[in-house]
């Protein structure tokens, strides 16, 4: 088995942007209100809904359990396809205003993992047309090309925390998971990279603070900037002094949880 890290995955919601507050719940609600509907997604109540990965799911899932008896049309599944389209619409508008900007160090990080020859990928619950919207807006003109693989949405039929899209992504490189690093923010998308046996770096956000991270290679708070420190959550980590993560960080965040195997019994 390959230890050298070779290309590095990211998930983009809660990852790449904090998009779920003030991008995808704030463009659902428009969607609502546009549709004539009274329902409002509190920043809350959102991040309830958000145990459940994918927009059309989501709107199905507050459906069924905040509006019973709820007369909609007699085709939902074209009404919640409707109202999802419309959000995305939304949210590429926030996007293009800026509202919706990468975390801190991504920017840097991308950068660096590109000089360095890595290779870069993308496994993400949300649509391909919502990634374009935001790396285009937030990152540069050209994001798109920065990375080799974009594993989108509905290009496999089971989102996370099922290990489809990484299992995906992985064809796509042509790379065994142990030569890869992902980047996540949640449970659901760690749940789903460790079921691909990918040894996997945690940014909490805000909507994920709490969630259980058992088996990640490292939790931390964020990846940090020069100014900005990141702190850390959980796990082992050897250089107190470093006050960001960058290319050497990942390789040896990398090697030691391939070395440790404790991802791979994570997983099980
Ligand atoms: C992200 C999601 C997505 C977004 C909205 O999960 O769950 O549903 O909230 O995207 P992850 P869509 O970061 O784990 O990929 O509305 O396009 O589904
Ligand atoms: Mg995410």
């Amino acid at each position: 088995m390959s230890n050298d890290l070779q290309a590095v995955i990211f998930d983009v919601d809660g990852t790449l942007a904090d998009t779920e507050l003030h991008g995808h719940r704030v463009a659902f609600n428009q969607a609502f209100a546009e549709a004539g509907l009274d329902w409002t997604w509190s920043p809350a109540l959102y991040g309830e809904l958000l145990k459940v990965t994918g927009g059309k799911e989501r709107i199905r899932r507050y459906i069924d359990e905040y509006v019973p008896g709820f007369s909609g049309p007699a085709d939902l599944d074209g009404f919640i396809a409707g109202l999802h389209r419309a959000k995305n619409g939304h949210y590429a508008a926030l996007a293009a205003a800026g509202k919706i900007p990468l975390r801190p160090g991504v920017r840097r990080l991308l950068d660096e993992a590109r000089a360095a020859g890595l290779r870069l990928a993308i496994a993400t619950t949300t649509s391909f047309e919502n990634v374009e919207a935001l790396l285009t807006h937030a990152l540069a003109a050209d994001a798109m090309n920065w990375f080799e693989v974009i594993a989108a949405g509905d290009v496999v039929p089971a989102k996370k925390p099922a290990p489809d899209i990484y299992h995906h992504t992985l064809r796509e490189l042509g790379l065994p998971a142990s030569a890869c690093l992902a980047l996540e923010d949640s449970a659901n998308g760690l749940r789903s990279a460790l079921a691909a046996a990918i040894p996997t770096l945690v940014t909490v956000c805000d909507y994920t603070r709490q969630d259980h991270f058992g088996g990640a290679a490292l939790v931390v708070d964020q990846l940090g900037e020069p100014g900005q420190p990141f702190s850390l959550i959980d796990g082992e980590w050897d250089d107190t002094s470093a006050a960001w993560i960058d290319v050497a960080a990942l390789r040896r965040i990398h090697r030691r949880a391939a070395q440790s195997g404790d991802f791979r019994q994570a997983a099980r």
